[in-house]
């Protein structure tokens, strides 16, 4: 059912819906709870389209993401995704791939009276999205499988290119970080470095290192504080973003959104979490940041100041909440998905 609240002056945007599965339709209701305060107090105006996808779909239609869902969403400004649980591939690794949305931007941020391993933290990781193993070419031979690994220089070079414009936007100072296994990988790998070593010589104001993914993994626990914005393949993208999420106070934190050249889908890091489904305790700030990210998205692209204000109300409302205890169980608190979010809705108001 399309939920709408129309102002006199604010544009309409349309939203497509993926509730998703486990704990999606929780999260997405609460974060509907949000996108409703913004449209009350703030007089922004969405129309949110259910574009049903996932585990619960297929079972109940026999295709994991329906023509009908994918057509909603070509049709829609932008849209907001809860995470599906064994379709993940069929669902959002094919649109990601289907709508050319190439750069997945995952920033991991430490927020007030959560849990963090320093305070401080503040580093974005930047993930191509379009190719590396996630190409899902896999074949069986006599004894075996293989997996195939794709890594372009086009590819490279637009995430790059992306990575060091957001370090850029990010103020004086920056640094992008490559992070890679060109020592084992030498041609893949290799190819993905070099790219980047080309990039940015075309960005010397941002300083530009270059890490092993190992190294990587290791040094984000030993000094967090050292990443800003770190650049990489899709599928190391997609381990560090949780190892990074788990360093402010994990996965219920940290937002996501998937960019292409003219339209963006916007997602928590987080995945289903069938084992806590259900029961009212998912932690929905991944999923209220991530309206937040969707809101700096349309201001920039529709050039709407008026998302821009939205997405900042929600960012402060979420410190406020959290800086006043109400917090779910993942974050040491008692407060239920709805309390949460029914707490940033009344700091936004
Ligand atoms: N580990 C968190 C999680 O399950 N995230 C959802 C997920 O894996 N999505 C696919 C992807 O981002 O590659």
């Amino acid at each position: 059912m399309a939920r709408q609240r129309r102002t006199s002056k604010a544009t309409q945007y349309s939203i497509a819906l993926i509730e998703g599965d486990g704990v999606g339709p929780e999260i997405s209701k609460a974060s509907l709870v949000v996108i409703d305060a913004l449209q009350e107090k703030l007089g922004l105006s969405f129309s949110i389209n259910q574009a049903p996808a996932g585990d619960n779909c297929k079972k109940r239609t026999g295709v994991a993401l329906p023509e009908s869902s994918i057509k909603t969403i070509r049709e829609s400004d932008a849209c907001l995704k809860g995470p599906v649980g064994e379709t993940a591939a069929d669902v959002i690794v094919k649109l990601r791939q289907m709508l050319d949305l190439y750069a997945n931007i995952r920033p991991a941020k430490s927020l007030p009276n959560v849990p963090s391993l320093k305070p401080g933290i503040d580093m974005v990781i930047v993930r191509e999205n379009t190719e590396d193993l996630y190409k899902g070419q896999e074949f069986e031979f006599d004894g075996g499988v293989v997996a195939l690994r794709t890594i372009t220089r086009s590819a490279s070079e637009r995430i790059a290119k992306y990575a060091f414009e957001l370090a850029e936007q990010r103020g004086e100072g920056r640094k992008v970080l490559a992070v890679h296994k060109s020592n084992v990988l030498r041609k893949s790998d290799g190819l993905f470095a070099q790219v980047c070593r080309e990039v940015s010589k075309s960005h010397p104001k941002v300083s530009f290192g270059e890490m092993l993914v190992d190294s990587a993994a290791m040094n984000l626990i030993r000094d967090p504080l050292s990443f800003d914005v770190i650049v990489t393949t899709n599928l190391y993208g997609d381990i560090l973003s949780d190892e990074a999420a788990q360093l402010v106070g994990g996965l219920g934190m940290t937002p996501s959104a998937n960019i292409g050249a003219d339209f963006a889908l916007f997602e928590p890091v987080h995945g289903a979490a069938p084992d806590i489904a259900g029961r009212g305790i998912a932690n929905p700030i991944a999923m209220i940041l991530t309206v937040a990210m969707m809101l700096d998205w349309l201001s920039k692209t529709k050039k709407d100041e008026a998302c821009s204000e939205a997405a900042s109300a929600i960012r402060a409302a979420v410190n406020h909440v959290l800086e006043a205890g109400t917090r779910t169980p993942d974050l040491g608190g008692k407060a239920t998905t709805m309390q949460v979010a029914k707490a940033v809705a009344t700091a936004i108001s």
